[in-house]
């Protein structure tokens, strides 16, 4: 297998044999949660690294690096788990490493595990980004392509082989984007050698945020019966005061499982029983999921509580999924949530932070959570790629709105369009909706951003993506357009139009004049053409934090905040109509190549990457609070802050 590897570097096209071997969706992704049934051991922490910067990366595959610690293959470095590599080392070689990178750590399972044979030992890891093979004491246990989504294997077969020694868990990285990855990107050779070395190459992109690279999240080892609740899918509704919910649990290791369910309140109380694989359960004077300042008691979840008794070998499985009971629909002007319109006033952002990069990291999330709220945003889309599940489980409590976006960001060329390309762009949303189906917040997903919608296959392209979307789930599906309204391929299928403008600052730059005519224009000409409500996705201008101007000029935070107002009197205005949303571009500054157009990365965000507000925080802010304030569903606990 180490010439398909190579391979991977120096021609795309072989991969195909890659993913119809690598993929079966078959089985479910349930994330995991310990229970009585179930244990988890955390491989966060130090790992043992070595990035392969031999002239074909292929070194580690040549050289069987799996096969012993990595140790003594050659010299190896600490690296953090989770947390991106590149701005870890003190290496500039490394900050723009493409290819290979070698990960490994070794580990003590407990005896119990090993002992009880029917013991089910899954390792997971939460996100690595881009392509990843597995090995447990050499022994490849996985492969998995595409960062931001969960992978794991069985291992308990292979860990028990060798009880009685630690167990070696090797995973190797590789950041390379080509035609057909999501994002996708080009290698490009530079073959001057007036100007170049020889082999000089380059990752090109058409994206614009940092590559960051490595394992994003966690890594554990996590166990389950044999017979065990392998997937949990639940619709909800209502009927006047009564929630309904419609679940199916597939259970794996038992023909004949007995399936109990029971949905337990936040009081600790069953509220409703059920039995089987699949059933319905009915909640009498239902607490609605609310979106935060929509209710009084926004984000109420259930706990439901899924029993599996086999009779035939005695296993018990049990399982707690947050439930919350809420629907979504789109009219030809609202989105609506338990019937009522919603307005998204909201953000995008990003996974990114100073030295961890796109790592998973608590106090960044919980910090950013605690922004949203102060701002009275109530949503964000997961731009441009899918969050960790953990920030969805918050989402969830906390009742604020998610568009969850696929990594389909950059499909700029041709090529891209093309059926090896689709049909893993088909996967990966299968794997983002096996995922995430079960969030509350969840309420649309995206398919892609800013693609090049303009180009003849994007219309069979789009058509296919979201109708296999919409067979898999029930929520309503979009992608991000920036695309002329008559001549975009892919928005005849979307349920919700969901457009990029950048006035006064990629177009007529520095003219903010322009914006109320050419916004106007923008949203009459969709929404004649199409009929469907309109969200705001992106809109924004760049501000080096600390630099004013009066008039305002571009770059200052005064302009950045004359284009936020600028939008948004027409957003006032067409609100009443079909406009449906507002997510500014961004929440905070972000990491991105470096170019002649950006200063230390992208620095439209309202805040800085350190998560300081710049002065279009606080007009957000009492933007937000107003819009929620006059929708006149403010809950009683929330003080107005900006009276
Ligand atoms: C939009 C992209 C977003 C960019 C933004 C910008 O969707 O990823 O960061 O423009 O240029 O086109 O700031």
């Amino acid at each position: 297998s180490g010439r398909r590897f190579s391979m991977w570097l120096v021609n795309f096209t072989c991969l195909t044999v890659v993913w119809t071997w690598c993929h079966c969706l078959h089985a479910g992704m349930l994330f995991p949660r310990e229970s009585p049934t179930r244990e988890i051991k955390e491989l966060n922490g130090l790992w043992t690294f070595r990035a392969d910067f031999s002239q074909n990366r292929n070194a580690g595959f040549e050289k069987a690096w799996f096969k012993r610690p990595l140790s003594e293959t050659g010299p190896v470095i600490d690296m953090p788990v989770p947390s991106s590599f590149n701005d870890v080392p003190q290496d500039a070689q490394m900050r723009d490493f493409i290819g290979w990178v070698w990960y490994e750590r070794e580990v003590w399972v407990p005896m119990r595990w090993l002992q009880d044979q029917s013991t089910r030992i899954v390792l997971r890891v939460g996100s690595a980004h881009y392509y990843s093979v597995v090995w447990v004491n050499g022994v490849l246990v996985t492969e998995h392509e595409g960062g931001h989504l969960p992978f794991e294997a069985e291992v308990g077969a292979v860990i028990r082989k060798d009880a009685g020694i630690p167990c070696r868990i090797t995973i190797a990285v590789n950041n390379t984007l080509s035609l057909n990855t999501l994002p996708p990107g080009t290698i490009q050779y530079m073959t001057d050698h007036s100007k170049y070395p020889p082999g000089y190459f380059v990752q090109n992109i058409n994206f614009d945020f940092f590559n960051y690279a490595g394992i994003h999240r966690s890594v554990l080892l996590y166990t389950t019966p044999e017979a065990y609740i392998d997937d949990i899918t639940v619709q909800t509704t209502f009927l006047d005061s009564t929630g309904i919910v419609n679940y199916s649990v597939a259970v794996v290791g038992s023909d004949r499982p007995t399936v109990k369910v029971a949905l337990v309140g936040k009081d600790g109380r069953c509220v409703a029983t059920a039995n089987g694989t699949t059933g319905i359960l009915k909640v009498a004077e239902v607490n609605l999921w609310w979106p935060y300042l929509m209710h009084d008691n926004p984000g109420y979840l259930y706990s439901m509580e899924v029993r599996v008794n086999v009779s035939e070998s005695g296993d018990k499985d049990s399982y707690a999924l947050p439930v919350g009971v809420r629907t979504v629909n789109v009219t030809e002007s609202k989105f609506l949530i338990n019937s009522k319109p919603f307005y998204f006033h909201g953000v995008n952002k990003h996974e990114d932070s100073d030295i961890r990069g796109k790592g998973f990291d608590w106090p960044l999330i919980v910090k950013d959570f605690n922004l949203l709220k102060w701002m009275g945003a109530n949503s964000f889309r997961t731009s441009h790629y899918p969050y960790a599940e953990e920030i969805l489980d918050v989402a969830d409590r906390l009742g604020i709105v998610v568009i969850d976006e696929c990594p389909g960001v950059g499909i700029k060329d041709i090529r891209s369009f093309d059926p090896i390309s689709l049909d893993h762009h088909l996967v990966v949303m299968e794997e983002l909706v096996r995922r995430d189906k079960n969030h509350p917040s969840v309420v649309m997903w995206s398919v892609a951003n800013e693609p090049a919608a303009e180009m003849p296959p994007a219309g069979p392209y789009f058509k296919q993506l979201i109708s296999h979307t919409k067979s898999l789930d029930s929520r309503p599906v979009t992608f991000i357009t920036d695309s002329n309204y008559s001549r975009d391929q892919g928005a005849p299928y979307v349920d919700v139009i969901c457009v990029n403008s950048y006035f006064s600052w990629y177009h007529d730059p520095g003219h903010l004049e322009v914006i109320s005519i050419q916004l106007h224009s923008q949203f009459d000409d969709w929404y004649r053409k199409y009929q469907k409500p309109i969200i705001q996705s992106e809109y924004g201008a760049d501000a080096v934090p600390g630099l004013h101007s009066d008039p305002p000029t571009m770059f200052t935070e005064e302009y950045q905040k004359t284009v936020l107002q600028n939008y948004h009197k027409v957003f006032d205005q067409k609100r009443k109509e079909f406009v449906v949303g507002e997510l500014i571009w961004n929440f905070a500054d972000f990491m991105t190549a470096q170019g002649i157009t950006r200063v230390v990365g992208n620095k439209k965000g309202m805040f800085t990457r350190q998560r300081q507000p710049k002065t279009g925080a606080f007009l957000l802010r009492e933007r937000y609070w107003r819009i929620a304030n006059e929708t006149g569903v403010l809950p009683t606990w929330a003080k107005y802050p900006c009276q």
